[in-house]
């Protein structure tokens, strides 16, 4: 697979509009990103795991709101090593691979991939639209059947638009389980309520996925990691801290996944810096466990995201 260098980048996919760029650079542990600033927002893309690091939406009054996005001050910029924090693609599998294969990375290889850009441009609304693919490589070949293809937009504006396109050009069915596995900037995590999941059912992973059902909005004490399925509605994350929420609309998942680490665990991670876990929630868009999705030959499965940050 032919990689570009930055210039060919820029000269091929750059953009440089009076309100509105997009450049390429090398950015931390050398890993080429993306830069892209237009009249409603900025955001930082790298071209490993095709993932956003960044978003910035400018207010209506034309100041700015903090990052959307949380992004770990001790991440790890590496080839080949997934990031602590910012939007995480996982595929072809969430978690651990189904078969349990060794050698098999949690959360698929997607997030640990080079990706190609396709196409960039500026929407009529003033939105910075970027697409991407992932070609299949020798390893990637070695964990996943040739002909289920994956694709990804990302659309940078007042709002951040997210999809995830899943082919399969083969000859036989293929499971799929997929998220993008979103760390949400928050203030504080003791001042954050989780709207949208009342009432419905949970695997909670630190009790052995045992089924538990909500009971009004999620609120994080401690280690939370939660696979709520059958959960395909909008969900809030209100902040009181920033005095903010940040909605998340969603088409194509049907999962959603809760997770902050809580201190203990945070501790043992080693990459989330200090008491870099008080700062992130991740709400997570996904198709996972009874949500995975059987995709039959000359099918494709879409998840689709938007978010979008308002005042208290
Ligand atoms: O999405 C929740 C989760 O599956 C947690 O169990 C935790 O493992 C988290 O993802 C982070 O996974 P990572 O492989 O990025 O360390």
């Amino acid at each position: 697979m032919q990689t570009q260098t930055i210039e060919q980048l820029n000269r091929q996919f750059g953009l440089d509009h009076k309100d509105n760029t997009l450049s390429f650079r090398n950015g931390r542990g050398d890993i080429p990103v993306i830069e892209i600033c237009n009249r409603h927002a900025s955001a930082l893309i790298s071209l490993q795991g095709a993932h956003v690091l960044s978003w910035i939406p400018l207010s209506e009054e034309g100041g700015t709101n903090e990052d959307g996005i949380w992004l770990s001050q001790d991440a790890v910029f590496a080839p080949g090593k997934s990031v602590r924090g910012g939007i995480p693609i996982c595929w072809p599998w969430f978690g651990q691979h189904p078969d349990n294969k060794p050698g098999f990375p949690a959360h698929g290889f997607a997030r640990t991939c080079m990706w190609q850009v396709r196409a960039t441009g500026v929407m009529e609304n003033g939105n910075t639209r970027i697409d991407f693919s992932l070609q299949p490589d020798e390893q990637t070949q070695a964990m996943w059947p040739p002909g289920v293809t994956v694709g990804y937009s990302v659309v940078v504006g007042h709002k951040l638009e997210l999809e995830l396109l899943s082919e399969n050009t083969g000859n036989s069915t293929v499971s799929i389980s997929d998220a993008l596995h979103t760390y949400f900037r928050v203030g504080d995590i003791s001042d954050v309520r989780l709207h949208g999941l009342d009432d419905t059912e949970y695997l909670d992973k630190p009790d052995n996925f045992k089924r538990k059902r909500q009971h009004g909005p999620v609120t994080i004490e401690g280690e939370v990691d939660r696979i709520y399925v059958d959960t395909a509605g909008e969900c809030v994350i209100e902040d009181r801290s920033l005095e903010r929420q940040i909605v998340i609309i969603k088409i194509g998942s049907h999962s959603t996944v809760v997770w902050n680490p809580g201190e203990a665990v945070a501790e043992k991670m080693g990459d989330l810096g200090h008491n870099g876990y008080r700062q992130m929630l991740c709400v997570e868009s996904a198709n996972a466990a009874d949500n995975t999705v059987r995709l039959a030959p000359g099918k494709s499965h879409r998840l689709w995201v938007q978010y979008e940050v308002r005042a208290l």
